[in-house]
């Protein structure tokens, strides 16, 4: 993942974003859908159920900066969504949006985890909010469902394990020591946030863009399997999973789909042995070292 590794300077200093930065303001859109996949579905993450949240989100801010410009005047600014060089997890911690769970994700303990973060990057000095404190308490339900064991330790997920990375970053073909390992997802994966207790808090979006295509939802395992190309550019028009493009769903759907060959046997077995929106604002100074909150 060496794009991570670009622009390091720039994560830890938000006035080489934007000149005379003061305030960072942290913000959170819900992507909770109130419908699922079909129960026989090849799984994709549900945030790229609907329209793909950058030109959501991106419209949004603009707007919202515009209004702060309309109203106060001269405020220089620029709006970032799931950009490289932003820390947007610890911008929003640190803005009391909720704390960083174990899993490493943000957290509230009011909606739970399905949002996205978004920032605005404004030269206006603002009242700062203050971080919350962490409540993953003894719980270990993400570590203990991870089918790939990369949150490795609590808070720390080794994103080169992750089936999110696999599935959605990889331009080369998944190793095959995670065989048997996705649980059938293929486009994402939600399992240590579908098992944290505080996501049974979460509530449907109210978004229209991010209702996902009825065809999506229709969609079985064999329909995934034979997907054409002109299906895929139909129903993940505008969505995030045409980031991995047609070649690397297919290459996602061919790993997880169980390809177990018949052998037949020819030695008789024994008798009985058969087997069985809300936002928040931080200071525009940079984030404090790393360490479980
Ligand atoms: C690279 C990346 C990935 C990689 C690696 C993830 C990883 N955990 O390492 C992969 C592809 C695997 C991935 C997967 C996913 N991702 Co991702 N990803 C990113 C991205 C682009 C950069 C994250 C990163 O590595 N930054 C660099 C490191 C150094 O920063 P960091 O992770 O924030 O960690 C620092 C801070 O958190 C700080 N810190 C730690 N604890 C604390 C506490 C406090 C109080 C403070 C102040 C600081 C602090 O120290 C850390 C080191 O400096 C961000 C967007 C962004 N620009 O931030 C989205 C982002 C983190 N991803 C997101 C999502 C939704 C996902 C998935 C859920 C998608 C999916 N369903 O498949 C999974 C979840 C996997 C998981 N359990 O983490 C969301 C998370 C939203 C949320 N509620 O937290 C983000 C924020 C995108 C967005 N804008 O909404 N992702
Ligand atoms: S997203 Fe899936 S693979 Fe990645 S850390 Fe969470 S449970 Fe593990
Ligand atoms: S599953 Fe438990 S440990 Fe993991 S993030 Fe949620 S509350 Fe924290």
């Amino acid at each position: 993942m060496s794009y991570m590794e670009n622009h390091f300077d720039k994560r830890l200093d938000p006035t080489l974003l934007v000149p005379g930065a003061k305030s960072v303001v942290s913000l959170l859109l819900n992507y909770y859908p109130e419908e699922s996949q079909n129960p026989d579905s090849y799984k994709i993450s549900k945030y790229a159920y609907g329209t793909d949240y950058h030109f959501v989100i991106k419209e949004r801010l603009k707007e919202l900066l515009y209004s702060i410009q309309s109203e106060i005047g001269d405020v220089d600014g620029r709006v970032f969504v799931d950009s490289a060089p932003v820390l947007d997890k610890a911008w929003a911690a640190r803005s009391g949006l909720g704390w960083i769970g174990k899993n490493s994700n943000l957290l509230t303990k009011s909606v739970g985890s399905f949002y996205f973060i978004a920032e605005l990057i404004i030269d206006l000095p603002l009242e700062y909010d203050h971080a919350v404190t962490d409540h993953c308490g003894s719980c270990t339900a993400c570590l203990d469902a991870c089918p790939t064991e990369a949150i490795v330790a609590p808070y720390i997920v080794d994103g080169s394990k992750c089936i999110s990375y696999f599935t959605i970053e990889l331009k080369e073909n998944i190793p095959s020591g995670m065989q048997g390992k996705f649980d059938d997802w293929v486009f994402g994966c939600d399992i240590c946030q579908d098992v944290c207790p505080w996501n049974k808090f979460s509530k449907p979006h109210s978004e229209p863009l991010f209702n996902p295509k009825p065809e999506l939802l229709a969609m079985s395992k064999k329909d995934w399997e034979e997907i054409t190309e002109e299906t895929f550019r139909v129903v993940f028009k505008d969505s995030p999973v045409k980031r991995t493009k047609y070649q690397g769903l297919k290459r996602n759907i061919d790993f997880v789909k169980p390809n177990r060959p018949i052998i037949k046997a020819s030695v008789s077995l024994p008798e009985g042995s058969a087997p069985g929106i809300e936002a928040g604002t931080a200071c525009s100074r940079k984030p404090g070292p790393q360490g479980a909150p």
